[in-house]
């Protein structure tokens, strides 16, 4: 009966560390949040003028396949993104600069989650989407911010045409 009461406070006090955790990670990362309006590798898309959807697979091999996709500038573009591994992979949309600083801070907070509309951060197996509008002809690029996954070529591109 004492150990059973004693293991669910174990389990109230890790509820309860892993939600503060998400709480601090989500509110140190909203200073970064990419505004609505357009920034130079787009915005966040309206669901309801998708003209297409593009299948995208993350794997522990630090691959992204396709890892380059090309689009028509003004598209709206669904990214269906599926983790086919067994660790946390993510996609995040944005110039090198920005995913060169995203991934320096991912590497002194490694528990530092993308939730902003231009990422999907996904644990082993699960699928999610972004929706992007990609006004401008030019590159942008998308990498896996997770420590160690950048640096080990987990990156690609969208040639905006
Ligand atoms: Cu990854």
């Amino acid at each position: 009966m004492k150990s059973t009461l004693l293991r669910i406070t174990q389990a109230a006090a890790l509820a309860l560390t892993l939600s503060a955790g998400a709480a601090y990670a989500a509110g140190d990362h909203a200073g970064h949040a990419m505004p609505a309006a357009s920034t130079p590798i787009g915005k966040p898309g309206d669901a309801a003028r998708v003209t297409r959807t593009i299948d995208v697979d993350m794997s522990d091999a630090m691959r992204f396949t396709p890892a380059s996709i090309e689009v028509k500038a003004g598209e709206t573009v669904r990214l269906n993104v599926r983790n086919s591994g067994k660790i946390r992979h993510e996609l995040v949309l944005g110039t090198d600069a920005d995913l060169k600083s995203h991934y320096d801070m991912m590497m002194k907070d490694p528990g530092m989650r993308h939730e902003e509309a231009n990422a999907v951060s996904l644990e082993a197996g699960k699928s999610g989407q972004i929706v992007w509008r990609f006004d401008k002809a030019g590159k942008v690029s998308f990498g896996c911010l997770e420590p160690g996954h950048y640096t080990a070529g987990m990156k690609g591109s969208v040639s905006v045409l």
